[in-house]
């Protein structure tokens, strides 16, 4: 018998311990947090059919603590490091995203819970970036980003101390895992003081900010803190009242009556003190806020048709206001189709099975057939994952001007999974397995 804390508590606590942070950090994020909680409040008490289905998928407990965060990382060992702290949190790595094709020179992976229960009870992800410091083309610049990453260490000796002691006896004990969350959080910090002199902080933002962000400091600070909204066009409309100053357009599919994937909005990075070695004074810009709408995760095929459709609403340019951005998206997107039913008997979405209650299948095995005779319900799976079109955007936005163009290397997953000392699971197959899965036992309650 052991007496380890359940990693699901681990990582509740350890975002719940974030998210305090970081409303003492950025005060604009408690600000959005409020707004937030208002609309999805509103939201639910004008549908009272969306209300019913989130409660029913066990989603209404998760809505008020799910977020997700980011961070970027310089070196292979400090990713491989992250993979095993967060993975004492029961988050483990899930899906590839390169974003060197949108001029940003990082690849990334989220770190996440992987199954129904760990996500039932706190989805907490982490978008987490990896530097590519090969596509620094000034040599003597590259060098000097590689030294000053090797002299860091972005994890407590506690932390260290404690992974181990927790890979080692297979779990962590009340005290231990509450100490825990302390020693990891410091990697997360916020730090007044950068690590280089002023000089050389704008020698590597004038090569990409991204890379003075990531090499200039003593850790991989969170970058923003997002929550999950149930009407991401209505949050944004807010915003400006709140005092908040949203990025242009809404990332990500148009508004449906059957939410696909994932929407996505952020406000500015705010411009922060810094004081740089020498005692120079200086400012950076890293932090933002960001919200997101979840809808249903889609198959191979329902992404490839996302894809297929988003590309042809980008051809001949992106509307720069929200509003006409989003009438051009509509349209093109008329060719997905928006009811559950359709999405299901297509192909396109995955489900979540159920048996109904005192039903019994008879001689059917026809899912649609149970469907149809009220045995079986299907409800929509939500989207865990990011889009890497999307996060390219919310990059650049934060980036500021002049931002360039395509990096002329190719996406790299072997090299990013040698660094990460794992494989990437891939996200289309978890959504299969966990759909395959609630169907087998809704159709074994049927029999
Ligand atoms: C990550 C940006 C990507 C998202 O929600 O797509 C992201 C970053 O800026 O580090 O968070
Ligand atoms: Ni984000």
């Amino acid at each position: 018998m052991s007496n380890w804390i359940a990693t699901d508590e681990i990582r509740g606590n350890f975002a719940k311990a974030m998210s305090e942070m970081y409303r003492h950090e950025v005060p604009q994020y408690g600000t959005l947090l409020a707004l937030v909680e208002a609309v999805n409040r509103e939201t639910l008490a004008a549908n009272p059919a969306l209300h019913a289905e989130l409660r029913d998928g066990d989603e209404l407990v998760r809505l008020d603590v799910e977020r997700h965060g980011a961070i970027r990382v310089g070196t292979p060992a400090e990713l491989a490091m992250l993979r095993r702290v967060f993975a004492v949190m029961g988050m483990h790595p899930v899906g590839y995203y390169d974003l060197s094709e949108a001029g940003v020179p990082v690849h990334s992976t989220a770190f996440r819970p992987v199954d129904d229960a760990a996500l039932k009870r706190n989805p907490f992800r982490v978008f987490t970036s990896l530097l590519r410091l090969e596509l620094i083309e000034d040599a003597e610049l590259r060098q000097r980003a590689a030294e000053i990453l090797a002299a860091r260490d972005i994890f407590t000796p506690g932390a260290r101390e404690l992974v181990a002691t927790a890979e080692r006896q297979g779990g962590l004990d009340a005290e231990q895992a509450e100490r825990f969350v302390a020693e990891a959080l410091e990697t997360f910090r916020w730090h007044r003081e950068a690590t280089v002199d002023l000089a050389t902080y704008r020698a590597l933002s004038d090569e990409h900010r991204l890379i003075a962000d990531v090499v200039c400091f003593r850790g991989p600070h969170i970058n923003h803190l997002t929550p999950r909204t149930l009407d991401i066009d209505e949050v944004q409309r807010r915003m400006p009242a709140a005092g908040i100053d949203p990025k242009a357009i809404i990332e990500g599919p148009p508004r449906r009556a059957c939410p696909i994937l994932l929407r996505q909005t952020s406000f500015k990075a705010l411009e922060e003190p810094i004081r740089f070695a020498g005692n120079e004074q200086g400012h950076h810009t890293a932090r933002f806020g960001e919200i997101e709408q979840r809808g249903v995760a889609l198959t191979r095929k329902g992404r490839a048709l996302y894809d297929r459709l988003l590309t042809a609403s980008r051809e001949g340019g992106t509307a720069t206001d929200n509003q006409s951005h989003q009438v051009q998206l509509s349209e093109v997107f008329a060719d997905f189709p928006d009811d559950p039913a359709a999405l299901r008997r297509e192909g396109l979405a995955f489900f979540h099975y159920r048996a109904v209650p005192g039903a019994t299948a008879g001689d059917e095995h026809d899912v649609e057939a149970l469907i149809a005779q009220d045995a079986l319900t299907a409800a929509p799976m939500t989207y865990e994952d990011f889009l890497p079109v999307s996060a390219a955007g919310i990059f650049q936005s934060n980036l500021g001007d002049g931002v360039r163009d395509e990096y002329a290397s190719h996406s790299n997953q072997a090299q990013f999974e040698e660094a990460l000392g794992a494989k990437a699971i891939d996200e289309i197959a978890l959504y299969e397995q966990r759909q395959q899965a609630s169907l087998e036992k809704a159709l074994a309650a049927l029999a």
